[in-house]
């Protein structure tokens, strides 16, 4: 066992063992075409699991599978108690396995067991247990009609879902997109992203475990055009649920058009995050930096375009940098670690391309901009400062631990030059000033708003984006929305 692996939770070690099945139909079965994939292990590059990969047919019996449990009523004509219960043995039983299911996702994604341990296994099971809540309170509404007619709303399962997500939070991710589904009553196809299939394919075992009808849960490891593309065009799917990269999110809009499938979109962005003259700099300094660095940068809703107003700039800039220096990379499993590798090689490299466009293009390069060794997917903690708003590292999504720091004069030009972005999903703000705060927040074009704070998460609150940054809403009580369906019904009184 490589060092990377000392230590690890004995289920695990069993987890990793010969090829992991897809899971179709309440069943573990190998693909059809009897291929596979590896998963590496992002710290050393070296095979950590191989796994069967779903094609077309594969996604067509599982389509079929969820398709029949739907239609036959397997789970949302079970009573909503009973759905709730179900929803909320599997929160048990992730509980149950809690370090399993963080050490997998360390092992596969790369990051520090103190970020799965505490906020990615935990949030997840918070988000299963929230919707499980949700599951026999969904309600329509009488509606006072004229004439003499009873007339009343029903929310009904949408039917069908297939959900597609990407590698920077695979456990999360997933229980965001299956906890609505599940409590309004839909079934699901779900393919996890093809560098992180593992803690999916746990989640698997522990749904059969935790005894949903077969077909409710379908889970299917595969590649964006093999598999992802299929089940985006699949004539038996109602609805498809993406989050990842915004020029896929529009294809798969394009696509999910020809059969006018229901489609919500979770997609990058280009976080503002503003820094004004009253913060709390303890606070502010701090917070910006773990706004940009936390998941080694791979968040979409990561403050990476860090605005300072121009009295406050080089203290801060300065400030943010020893900060920088002092983070600790190591490999995942060691609690010490607090930044792992990035996901993949390709995200090493378009990081690393994106580092050098901003030297290229007159950024000033304060401090890392490099590997911080050769094996693994490592980038250092990286600062620009004098960046301009035309500059590539200010405008797209880098999806790495790379911030760009801004330098503004007032109030108004910061507001529009934090909006000038075909992105709107989150932004931040520091201040001391009640009204600044509120001022700004209701300025701000983006779904999400955090004062004083950044990349806080709640299972009751909504998350999403304006513009290019998607479509819908996830979380909270917006997200039963995309799952629902809305009948009215007439009855007439005479
Ligand atoms: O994303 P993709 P990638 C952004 C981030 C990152 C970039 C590329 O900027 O650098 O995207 O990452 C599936 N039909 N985000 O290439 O390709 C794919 O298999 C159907 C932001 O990994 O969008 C995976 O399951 N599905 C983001 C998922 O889509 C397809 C998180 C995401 O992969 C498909 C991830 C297709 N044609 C990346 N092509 C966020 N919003 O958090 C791919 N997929």
């Amino acid at each position: 066992m490589s060092q990377v692996l000392a230590g690890i939770n004995e289920k695990v070690e069993k987890f990793l063992q010969g090829k992991k099945k897809l899971y179709i139909n309440g069943e573990f079965v190998e693909s059809v075409s009897g291929k596979t994939f590896d998963t590496p292990n992002p710290a050393t590059g070296e095979v950590l699991a191989t796994v069967y990969e779903a094609g077309a047919e594969d996604i067509d019996r599982a389509v079929k599978a969820a398709r029949a449990a739907f239609d036959q009523g397997k789970w949302s004509k079970m009573s909503a108690a009973a759905r709730g219960r179900l929803m909320y043995k599997l929160a048990d039983l992730m509980e149950e396995n809690k370090e399993a299911l963080a050490q997998l996702e360390t092992l596969d994604n790369g990051k520090p067991i103190n970020e799965t341990m505490n906020a990615d296994v935990p949030l997840a099971i918070e988000h299963m247990r929230y919707y499980a809540g949700w599951t026999n309170k969904i309600t329509g509404q009488t509606i006072p009609v004229s004439g003499p007619f009873f007339n009343y709303t029903r929310h009904e399962a949408v039917g069908v879902v297939g959900q597609i997500i990407p590698w920077n939070f695979p456990l999360l991710m997933a229980m965001w997109k299956m906890g609505a589904a599940l409590a309004t009553g839909c079934t699901i196809v779900l393919k996890p992203a093809e560098q992180t299939p593992l803690s999916a394919l746990f989640l698997a075992e522990l749904a059969e475990e935790a005894g949903f009808p077969a077909g409710v849960i379908n889970i299917v490891p595969g590649f964006g055009e093999t598999a992802g593309q299929p089940l985006v065009d699949h004539p038996l799917v109602d609805k498809i649920a993406f989050t990842g990269s915004t020029v896929v999110g529009k294809s798969i809009m394009e696509r999910a058009s020809k059969t006018l499938k229901r489609v919500t979109l979770e997609l990058g962005g280009k976080s503002p995050n503003i820094i004004l003259p009253d913060a709390d700099l303890r606070k502010a300094i701090p917070g910006a930096l773990n706004g940009v660095m936390f998941n080694q940068g791979q968040v979409c809703c990561a403050g990476s375009r860090v605005f300072i107003q121009k009295k406050s700039y080089d203290n801060v800039v300065a400030d943010m940098v020893s900060h920088a220096k002092s983070i600790k990379q190591g490999f995942g499993l060691d609690s010490e670690t607090q930044m792992g590798p990035l996901v993949s090689t390709e995200q090493q490299s378009r990081v690393l391309n994106y580092i050098e466009k901003g030297i290229n293009e007159g950024a000033e390069l304060l401090t890392g901009g490099g590997k911080p060794r050769e094996e693994g997917y490592f980038v250092e903690p990286t600062i620009f400062a004098d960046v301009n708003d035309e500059m590539t590292i200010a405008k797209e999504e880098i999806f790495g631990p790379v911030i760009a720091a801004l330098p503004f004069d007032d109030l108004d030009e910061v507001i529009n030059r934090a909006n000038n972005s075909e992105y709107g999903l989150a932004a931040g703000l520091w201040t001391r000033d009640v009204a600044n705060a509120h001022y700004i927040a209701n300025k701000l074009r983006a779904g999400t708003v955090w004062v004083n704070c950044y990349n806080v998460f709640d299972a009751a609150s909504p998350f999403g984006g304006y513009k290019q940054s998607g479509i819908g809403r996830e979380m909270g009580s917006y997200a039963l929305n995309n799952y629902t369906e809305v009948k009215s019904v007439w009855l007439s009184l005479k």
